[in-house]
């Protein structure tokens, strides 16, 4: 991808190590504790700039914010208005597309490339949210007395919304929690991850700026433990959308039992693909291999488990180290740098102890395996994309997420020894499968326990098509008209007409 921008001067201009307030009620404000945290550039270890480290104090002030705007102003705007004010954060969001890229880059490490070809799937959310805020609608039921009574529905905003995002999307994991909650009438407070808060905060400028009334949109800065925490058991937040892992998710919806609050968890996965003996070779390799490399692995769909026929094991395992080899890896700032970072030192060091268990439980490590070390890499969390072969079903690897660069491959007698492997882990996010039998592709993608089945693909979002998990990683969906029905309520009306 060609940019007609200079990341590079972009960057210099955006962040100086200096103080960014979070935004409660319309008012940028620091945190009642005067707490602050560093945001690093995990390319460079450098300070970008600190933010507000809030607290409870500042979740319970934003949530009362939040409610106040759900009860007054925000509940006269009409569907049509709140389309309107969609739309024109959707034309802000092209506008300052390019800066909200960059800013994700430096604030997380995706390559620039990357976080500027998310334009459509973010925009395009906005857009398609912009459009449902006018089509939504309940029924009428003609079940009862012909004449005397009128039964109908009511399709009504759940109140506030908590959304807790990670640190690997901020841009996206945002907007596919704003979006629908405005197209439906609700109020959010959105606390992004700690590893990534900067985004957020542009984004909360560009909503004040599109003339999203105050307290619709809040942002508080902070760790889980804390702000997190608190947003979770909150006795007046009525629903709580979350990605993240599925430790943490499990721990949001014991929290959000206090007042039975609605709980969307978009959690872990450990993905297979699997690439059967009649798969288009030349076409699989890359995409099975960015499977798990985009992003340095560090994504909910890494496709970490790669079961390959036995016939085209070795082949294709070689030509995914070869493919894995041949990776620019840098600072994402760079354009030409296709594998950016991993998060911070803990990631790297959480991979790093990953590898050595695979070593150690006898796979075979035909690619990467390392630390990337040097001066282009000095302060930042480089591992080189890693390739196992001889991998087995029991081994660390092929059971946990590892959310860092680390393929597990391993052959596959039949197909349905594949599916049954396949299925065979808690997670069910997603699955590929390359195969050019048009009878095998419907059978598998029927079979495999996952929430998005792509067939000689891998990767595709779309602001129409339902994202979401099912086992332990998660329920609810995000994206197409599913979506909304999270943030509704329904309400039965009778009207007695005689
Ligand atoms: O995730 P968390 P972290 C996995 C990945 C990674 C590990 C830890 O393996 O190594 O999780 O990463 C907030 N109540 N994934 O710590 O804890 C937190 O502040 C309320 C996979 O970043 O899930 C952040 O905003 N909130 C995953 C958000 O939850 C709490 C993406 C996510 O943090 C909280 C991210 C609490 N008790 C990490 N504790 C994926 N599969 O997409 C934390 N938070």
């Amino acid at each position: 991808m060609t940019l007609n921008f200079d990341p590079g001067a972009m960057a210099k201009a955006l962040y100086h190590g200096e103080f960014r307030p979070m935004f409660i009620g319309g008012k940028w404000v620091a945190a009642q504790s005067e707490q602050e945290m560093q945001a690093l550039n995990p390319a460079t270890g450098e300070v970008l700039g600190t933010v507000p480290r809030g607290g409870a104090a500042d979740v319970d002030a934003a949530v009362a914010a939040a409610r106040a705007a759900f009860e007054g102003p925000w509940s006269k705007f009409s569907p049509y208005e709140r389309q309107c004010v969609l739309l024109k954060i959707a034309d802000l969001f092209e506008k300052h597309w390019e800066e909200l890229s960059v800013s994700d880059t430096l604030d997380m490490g995706l390559p620039i490339t990357r976080t500027v070809a998310n334009r459509r799937r973010v925009i395009g959310m906005l857009r398609f949210y912009a459009g449902m805020a006018t089509a939504l609608h309940g029924e009428t039921v003609d079940n009862s007395i012909p004449g005397e009574i009128v039964t109908f529905t009511r399709r009504e905003p759940v109140g506030v919304v908590g959304a807790i995002i990670p640190w690997n999307a901020p841009t996206a994991a945002s907007i596919w929690k704003i979006a629908p909650a405005l197209a439906t009438g609700c109020t959010v407070v959105l606390k992004p991850s700690e590893d990534a808060s900067l985004t957020p905060l542009l984004i909360a400028r560009l909503m004040q700026e599109a003339g999203v009334p105050d307290g619709v949109v809040n942002v508080v800065t902070g760790t889980g433990a804390e702000a997190g925490a608190r947003l979770a058991e909150h006795p007046d937040v009525n629903k709580i959308v979350f990605t993240g892992s599925t430790l943490t998710g499990q721990a949001i919806a014991r929290a959000g039992v206090t007042n039975l609050k609605r709980v969307s968890l978009e959690l872990g996965g450990k993905s297979p693909i699997i690439v059967c003996r009649d798969a288009d070779i030349d076409k699989a390799v890359p995409i099975a291999a960015m499977a798990v490399f985009v992003h340095s692995g560090q994504i909910c769909i890494a496709g970490s488990r790669l079961f390959v026929a036995r016939e085209i094991h070795d082949e294709f395992v070689r030509r995914v180290a070869e493919f894995a080899g041949r990776l620019r890896i840098g600072h994402g700032i760079e354009a030409d740098t296709e594998i950016g970072p991993l998060i911070n030192a803990r990631q790297a060091d959480k991979v790093a102890g990953y590898i050595k268990a695979g070593n150690e439980e006898g796979a075979r490590l035909v690619a990467g395996g390392s630390r990337l070390e040097g001066t282009v890499y000095d302060g930042g969390n480089f591992i080189a994309p890693t390739v196992f072969g001889s991998v087995s079903d029991q081994m660390t690897i092929a059971r946990e997420e590892i959310f860092g660069p680390v393929i597990s491959a391993m052959p596959f007698d039949t197909i349905d020894e594949a599916v049954m492997r396949a299925n065979a882990t808690p997670y069910g996010l997603a699955a590929g499968i390359f195969t050019n039998n048009l009878g095998t592709a419907h059978k598998l993608s029927r079979r495999i326990k996952a929430g998005s089945v792509w067939i000689n693909m891998y990767h595709a979002l779309d602001p129409a098509v339902p994202f979401g998990g099912m086992k332990m990683s998660g329920y609810g969906r995000e994206g197409g008209t599913e979506h909304l029905h999270e943030y509704l309520e329904t309400k039965s009306v009778w009207i007695q007409t005689d």
